[in-house]
């Protein structure tokens, strides 16, 4: 004979699921580890801008940004807070590390043409 559960036991059932993916996952989400950009500098409606302009990091977070230059001149990238900075050549390609040790919004520019817009990382405690 078989017996066919109830909504209350296949629902418990999904949340106990839920659960335990959250238990798996949820560190990933919220401890500081290795983490991996890619920036690309392009014009956008005539400015230069690095996109994306974002990023979302913890404190203690292990950085890599690869910088992808898509124009004709080196564009730089500096994040002054971290002690970043590099030039990337013309259709060119740099990396750069660092590790997230201060929380709080730090901005980055390209400190060869102030004009062009940045962008900002928020480090979470
Ligand atoms: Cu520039």
């Amino acid at each position: 004979m078989i017996r066919k559960h109830g909504p209350a036991i296949r629902w418990s059932w999904r949340i106990g699921v839920l659960c335990l993916c959250a238990v798996f996952l949820a560190p990933g989400l919220t401890a500081a580890g290795q983490k991996a950009f890619t920036l690309v500098n392009v014009i956008f409606d005539g400015t230069k801008i690095w996109l994306p302009s974002t990023l979302i990091l913890h404190k203690g977070d292990e950085v890599v940004v690869t910088l992808l230059n898509k124009l004709d001149a080196p564009h730089g990238f500096k994040i002054a807070d971290f002690g970043v900075e590099a030039v990337v050549p013309p259709k060119g390609k740099t990396t750069v590390r660092f590790v997230a040790d201060k929380a709080g919004v730090h901005p980055f520019i390209c400190h060869l043409h102030p004009p062009h817009i940045g962008g900002q990382i928020l480090v979470l405690e």
